[in-house]
C-alpha cells in the first residue's frame, strides 16, 4: 500500500515537472509565474535529474541563455512573452536576448551542477555539459565580486529584495522603509489576481520594490552605477552562504575543469567569504544575520536564511550547535519547522510569503547543512517533516508552519524538485 502510494507520489512530482515544463526550461508555477527564474531553476534541475539527466542540464542551460556577457545571471529570463506577471521586460527594458530582467538570485546553480555531475549515469554526456558550463559559472562567480563586492570585503551586496529570494522577509523592513513608494512605471500588479492577497507582499512593498528597478533602469544597468546609487543595500546571510557554498562546489569542478590560477583564485574568495561570515554570527539570537550596507548595522531579525551558514559549511561546531538549539526553541511556538521568521518576533506571520512560511528549498539547505555538521538527527527529521509536509499539503508554493497547511500557489515546479530528491 505505501509502496503504491509511494510511487503514485513520485509521478504526481515528476508529472508537475513535465506539466510545468515549456520547452527546456520549468516555470516556477503555470500563471502566478509564468517564466523562468534563477534559482528555482537550480533546484527544478536537481530534480529532473533522479528521473531525467538530459532534461537537468537543459535546465542548467537554458537559464544561461539568460546569462549577460559580464557574468550576471538574471534572476528571471523572459524565454515567451505572458501578461500573467508584473513586472515584464517592458518594464526592465533590458536588451538581450532572451529578455532578462536585470537583477540577480541566490547562487545555487555551480553547486546543482556539480550534483548533476556527481551523480551522472550518463557520464559523457555530464562531462560535456560541464566543459560547456565551468567557464560560465566561473565568470557569474566572478562577476559577483566585481560587480558587488568591488571593496573585496568578503560579503556580497544584494540590492532589491528580489534578489534574496525572500521577497518580503522582515529581514528587509527597516532597510526598505528607506526606499521612496513613488514610481516611474504604472504598477500593474498580477499575481493577486492568482493567489489571495493576504499571503502575498503589501501594496507598499511593491512601490518599493518598483521604484528600485526604476533606479537600476535610470542608472543604465552597470553594476558600479547601481551600487552607488540603490537606496537598498544589504549583505544578506542567505545569499552570502548559498555563494560561498557555490564557491566551495566551483572549486571542486575547477580540480576536473580548470585552471591552477582559477583554483587559487576561488580559494581566495573562498577564504574571503569564510572570513566575513563569521563576524555575521548573532551569539544573542543564536544565528547569523544579516547586515545592513547602509546603516551599516546588523539586521537583528532571526530568519531561517540565518541557518544557512550551515549549509556554506561556514558555521563552526559550536555554532552549529547553537543553531540546533534555536530551531528547537522555535519549534516550542510552532507544529512545524523551519519557519521563515522567528515565531516569537512581532513580525512573524505564519501566512505571509516569506514572513513565516516554511519553504521546501531553504529546508533542504538547512537539512543538508546540518548533516554536514553532524547532527543527523536533526537533518532527519527536517527533511521528514518538509516529505510529509508536502505529502499532505501539496506540491505547494510554500507551508502554515502553525498547521502544516500547503498555501500560495499550487503545482509548484521547486516543491517537486524537493519531493524527489527527498525520495530519491
Ligand atoms: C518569488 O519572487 C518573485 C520575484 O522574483 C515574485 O514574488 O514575483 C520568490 O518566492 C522567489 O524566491 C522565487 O524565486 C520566485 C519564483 O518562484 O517567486
Amino acid at each position: 500500500m505505501s509502496d503504491h502510494s509511494d510511487q503514485t507520489r513520485t509521478e504526481r512530482a515528476r508529472a508537475t515537472l513535465r506539466a510545468n515544463d515549456r520547452g527546456g526550461y520549468c516555470v516556477p508555477t503555470a500563471r502566478l509565474y509564468p517564466f523562468q527564474w534563477n534559482w528555482d531553476s537550480a533546484f527544478v534541475a536537481m530534480g529532473w535529474a533522479t528521473f531525467d539527466e538530459p532534461r537537468a542540464w537543459d535546465e542548467i542551460l537554458s537559464l544561461l541563455r539568460g546569462q549577460w556577457d559580464d557574468g550576471l545571471i538574471p534572476h528571471i529570463v523572459f524565454h515567451a512573452p505572458s501578461d500573467d506577471y508584473f513586472p515584464g521586460p517592458d518594464v526592465w527594458q533590458i536588451h538581450h536576448t532572451p529578455p532578462t530582467s536585470g537583477i540577480t538570485q541566490p547562487p545555487v546553480l555551480a553547486t546543482a551542477a556539480r550534483q548533476l555531475l556527481e551523480r551522472a549515469k550518463d557520464h559523457a554526456l555530464a562531462e560535456a555539459r560541464m566543459a560547456t558550463l565551468y567557464p560560465r559559472l566561473l565568470l557569474n562567480h566572478r562577476w559577483w565580486q566585481q560587480a558587488r563586492d568591488p571593496a573585496r570585503t568578503g560579503l556580497v551586496a544584494t540590492l532589491h529584495p528580489w534578489e534574496t529570494g525572500m521577497d518580503n522577509s522582515p529581514a528587509w523592513d527597516a532597510a526598505m522603509a528607506r526606499v521612496p513608494t513613488t514610481t516611474e512605471t504604472v504598477i500593474r500588479r498580477r499575481d493577486t489576481a492568482h493567489v489571495d492577497p493576504a499571503m502575498r507582499p503589501r501594496a507598499e512593498d511593491y512601490q518599493r520594490f518598483i521604484h528600485l528597478v526604476d533606479v537600476f533602469r535610470g542608472a543604465g544597468w552597470a553594476p558600479d552605477r547601481m551600487l552607488a546609487a540603490s537606496p537598498f543595500k544589504v549583505a544578506d546571510i542567505g545569499t552570502n552562504a548559498i555563494l560561498l557554498r557555490a564557491e566551495r562546489d566551483l572549486l571542486a569542478l575547477a580540480e576536473r575543469f580548470g585552471s591552477a590560477a582559477e583554483r587559487a583564485e576561488i580559494a581566495a574568495r573562498i577564504a574571503g567569504m569564510q572570513a566575513a561570515i563569521q563576524r555575521l554570527w548573532d551569539p544573542g539570537l543564536g544565528l547569523f544575520t544579516c547586515l545592513d550596507l547602509i546603516g551599516n548595522a546588523p539586521v537583528r531579525v532571526g530568519t531561517s536564511a540565518g541557518f544557512l551558514p550551515l549549509y556554506g559549511r561556514a558555521a563552526t561546531a559550536e555554532q552549529a550547535a547553537v543553531m540546533a538549539g534555536t530551531m528547537q526553541a522555535w519549534a516550542q511556538r510552532v507544529a512545524w519547522l523551519v519557519p521563515s521568521t522567528d515565531p516569537a518576533h512581532p513580525s512573524f506571520e505564519p501566512l505571509r510569503y516569506w514572513r513565516g512560511p516554511i519553504w521546501a528549498v531553504v529546508n533542504w539547505m538547512i537539512a543538508d547543512g546540518l548533516a554536514q555538521a553532524g547532527n543527523a538527527g536533526l537533518a532527519a527529521h527536517i527533511r521528514d517533516t518538509t516529505r510529509r509536509l508536502i505529502e499532505a499539503g501539496g506540491l505547494s508554493e510554500y507551508f502554515d508552519p502553525t498547521d502544516g497547511r500547503g498555501v500560495g500557489g499550487a503545482d509548484f515546479s521547486w516543491t517537486a524538485a524537493i519531493y524527489l530528491l527527498l525520495t530519491d
